[in-house]
């Protein structure tokens, strides 16, 4: 398998968690963003919308971090993502989406730099977009697993699943911007359990071949 990656690229990492997670070797492509190497015309050829993660597995070729991870889970089942109950199945996609429908993509790049600079936002009022974003979707997600019975080391029982493979590269984000995470107690306690597991630390972006030390 190849997944095309950008290693700061949130997207790419919960499809490096879910590869890891279930022991699925694979080579890294790097797309480097801040080149515009998504908007090639061969990557695009790859991926029309220009956007990272892609994988190619064999003659497939597959886009959208949370339909690969669900063919990756499909394909290799084990270890389960994804709880066995219609409703707890329900619940852990519902906190996926929290961050895949409703945070990221308003805080993407091609959003948050271009678009809003279009709109004449300077650099405060971009930050302060980014962080509003950041702010009401972690504090539903927080809400939704604090005190919650499906709760255990990690967002739904005591193993790994699609919720953590998104809340964790979310977290790096917010981290990245500087927002404050000290109102999510449940999310912290729920990151640094990932964080301790191997496949976690493997994705993280600093592990990834195309990772450049900052300056
Ligand atoms: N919904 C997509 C989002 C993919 C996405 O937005 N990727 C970002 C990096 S995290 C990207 O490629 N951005 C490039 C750009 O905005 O030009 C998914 O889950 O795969």
């Amino acid at each position: 398998m190849k997944l095309y990656s950008h290693f700061r690229s949130s997207a790419s990492y919960r499809v490096r968690i879910a590869l890891a997670l279930k022991g699925i070797a694979y080579d890294t492509v790097a797309v480097p963003l801040g080149k515009g190497a998504q908007d090639a015309p061969a990557y695009r050829a790859l991926n029309p919308q220009g956007l990272v993660p892609t994988l190619v597995d064999g003659d497939t070729v597959l886009v959208q971090s949370l339909a690969i991870i669900e063919y990756l889970e499909e394909t290799v089942p084990q270890p389960a993502l994804l709880p066995r109950s219609p409703a707890d199945r329900a619940h852990v996609r519902a906190l996926a989406e929290i961050v895949a429908c409703d945070i990221h993509p308003l805080n993407n790049l091609r959003v948050r730099g271009p678009a809003l600079t279009d709109f004449g936002l300077d650099a405060e009022q971009r930050q302060a977009w980014v962080e509003k974003w950041i702010v009401l979707g972690f504090s539903a997600f927080e809400a939704m697993v604090a005190g919650d019975p499906r709760t255990g080391t990690f967002c739904c029982g005591d193993a790994p699943g699609v919720a953590d493979i998104c809340l964790v590269p979310q977290v790096f984000n917010a981290r990245s911007f500087k927002v404050d995470l000290s109102p999510y107690p449940t999310l912290m306690r729920i990151t640094e359990a990932c964080a301790a597991l191997p496949a976690f630390a493997a994705a993280a972006p600093e592990r990834q071949p195309d990772a450049v030390v900052a300056a």
